[in-house]
């Protein structure tokens, strides 16, 4: 095996034997090989949409699911992986029998996939990042790089499309940007442009999943959440898939059970169609490489709606349970009905059987809710507090947690951040500071806490309408980026910002392993993208921006 997709991957070069993770060696083969595939079906799918058609829906759906299985801590389950490989090699010969002769003779598109795993698996090489050894590693690092923002987007995409919401760009564009990954004419520019696309397409996609969310749910206004537990029985949902949490919470309700998000769930306190729900109680515990340590021995169940699904504990095993794309071998599974309606009586039933918390602990509460539609609402006072000297620099703090260390950083730059500054954060990397109190500027709190990762989206309408009122652009505002990332949203995420213009990002806590020396040369001449060093100087250098 081999992959570097993430953050944590071995010594930051890549993992070869196991997963950091978890992801064996056998799940690693099959994931190349799936992604190999879904190549393969784009180099036919291409031809369609330069003949002016669309993708038909259900093969853009399994292509982005099947990407979105791939991203880290989703799915380690090998039988779902062979059954998606099978689907893909029919999806393939259907399109070979609709399109015709192809010009593209890569092997990705020739290739046909065996009866058996262990065939499977004997060919898997084949498709391994490292396997053309002569590869010029600007190219490969490019098209990694674009496979693993449209791994973002496939995330980004599910959850909108799971709510009735999609975008035919973007449903194309998986096709255009997988088909030009095996397109070896493609020159370092041409597949920088391409990456700058995919960076374009994260932006649509998260514009597309914001509306679904608050277009269902309403737009998230600031509410207060307990992170400490309640007594009784309860069930916490974790991942980022508010209709999941929706339609437990319609299902659990009068039934004595507590439900309680967790990670990067927090966010869904804020939207009225789901906060309305009385026992959508708290938050509970932290981020999710705590996950391990904070669900050993719980008396309640765990829902996991999407990443990030780590290893479980057997004395927690029998009490988890995935839905969506998410799977782990040997846990439990709530599959979609014909409807799309899931029936979640059997973790609601062990939820009861459990018996919960037997004690309440003292209230702690947090605020959350500050998405681009209240913090907007803000806006003259902003405007007014920055002009009048009250508020000197705002810090967009944000992204991913993780389990290696060197991400104190980000909780040492919070908390030195000048009390005349404003923190706005995102995704589960807030964890790192959202229990300290920061206290306020003239009403207005210091620390907003915008959402989710996909609320870059947020984040950026929040930055393009403050530009708009200094008469200046994003690049002028008094503004830092300080991001940290760990899975393939996160360089979703990032792409989004660079393919905006935006400069002078600050990227932790470690640099991706599949960006080439060059790759990286030239983001940072062309966006001044670069490492973080330490909290201290990164924060006086910000600040002298100014
Ligand atoms: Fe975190 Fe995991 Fe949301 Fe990621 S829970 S690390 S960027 O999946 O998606 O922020
Ligand atoms: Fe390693 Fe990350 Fe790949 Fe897992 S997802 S195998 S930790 S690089």
């Amino acid at each position: 095996m081999f992959c570097y997709q993430c953050e944590q991957t071995a010594n930051g070069k890549g993992c070869t034997r196991l997963g950091v993770c978890g992801k064996t060696p056998e799940i690693a083969n099959l994931q190349d090989l799936l992604i190999f595939q879904l190549k393969g079906i784009s180099c036919y799918g291409k031809v369609l949409i330069e003949k002016g058609q669309h993708i038909d829906k259900d093969i853009v759906r399994f292509v982005e699911n099947s990407l979105f299985t791939t991203l880290t801590n989703v799915n380690f389950d090998a039988d779902v992986h062979v059954s998606l490989l099978r689907e893909s090699q029919q999806i393939k010969e259907k399109l070979r029998e609709v399109v015709g002769e192809i010009k593209n003779h890569t092997l990705h598109a020739t290739y046909n996939l065996p009866e058996t795993k262990s065939e499977m698996l004997k060919d898997a090489p084949l498709a391994g990042i490292m396997y053309e050894k002569s590869l010029d590693p600007d190219i490969r690092s490019l098209r990694q790089t674009i496979v693993y923002g449209l791994k973002g987007i496939s995330a980004y995409g599910h959850q909108a499309r799971e709510l009735g919401y999609f975008s035919d760009q973007v449903d194309d564009f998986y096709i255009t940007a997988l088909e030009a990954t095996t397109d070896d004419s493609l020159t370092v520019e041409e597949l920088i442009r391409m990456t700058m696309r995919t960076g374009e397409n994260a932006l649509e996609v998260m514009k597309k999943l914001d509306e679904a969310n608050t277009e269902t749910y309403g737009n998230p206004s600031p509410h207060k959440v307990d992170v400490h537990i309640k007594k009784g029985p309860f069930i916490i949902v974790s991942g980022h898939d508010l209709k999941d949490l929706e339609m437990l919470l319609e299902q659990s309700k009068g039934k004595g059970i507590n439900v309680y998000t967790h990670g990067e769930m927090l966010p869904c306190h804020g939207y009225d169609g789901l906060k309305k729900y009385p026992h959508l109680i708290g938050n509970f515990g932290g981020a999710w490489q705590d996950q391990q340590k904070q669900f050993d021995n719980i008396p309640g169940c765990i829902l996991m709606t999407t990443n990030c699904l780590m290893r479980p504990r057997d004395s927690y095993k029998d009490r988890i349970y995935s839905t969506n794309v998410v799977g782990w071998e040997g846990v439990k599974h709530i599959g979609k009905k014909e409807n799309g309606d899931k029936d979640f009586s059997e973790i609601i039933q062990q939820a009861i059987e459990l018996g919960g918390f037997k004690e309440d602990v003292e209230p702690h509460e947090i605020l959350v809710g500050f998405g681009h539609h209240a913090t907007l609402s803000y806006a003259d006072k902003i405007v007014e507090a920055v002009k009048s000297g009250k508020v000197r620099h705002f810090f967009l703090i944000g992204g991913c947690d993780g389990a290696r260390p060197g991400r104190n950083y980000y909780t040492e730059f919070a908390e030195n951040v000048p009390k005349d500054c404003i923190i706005m954060t995102l995704a589960c990397g807030k964890y790192r500071f959202n229990k300290l109190e920061f206290g306020d500027i003239d009403g207005l709190p210091r620390l907003l806490d915008i959402g989710q990762c996909n609320d870059v989206y947020s984040a950026i309408c929040i930055a393009v309408a403050l530009a708009d009122a200094f008469d200046t652009d994003v690049n002028g505002l008094p503004l830092s980026l300080i991001v940290s990332w760990y899975e393939q949203k996160a360089v979703a995420d990032l792409l989004a910002l660079l393919s905006l213009g935006i400069k002078n990002i600050y990227l932790g806590p470690t640099l991706p392993a599949f960006l080439s020396p060059n790759v990286l040369q030239y983001l940072s001449e062309t966006f001044g993208l670069r490492p973080i060093s330490n909290a201290e100087d990164d924060l006086k250098t910000c600040l002298k921006q100014n």
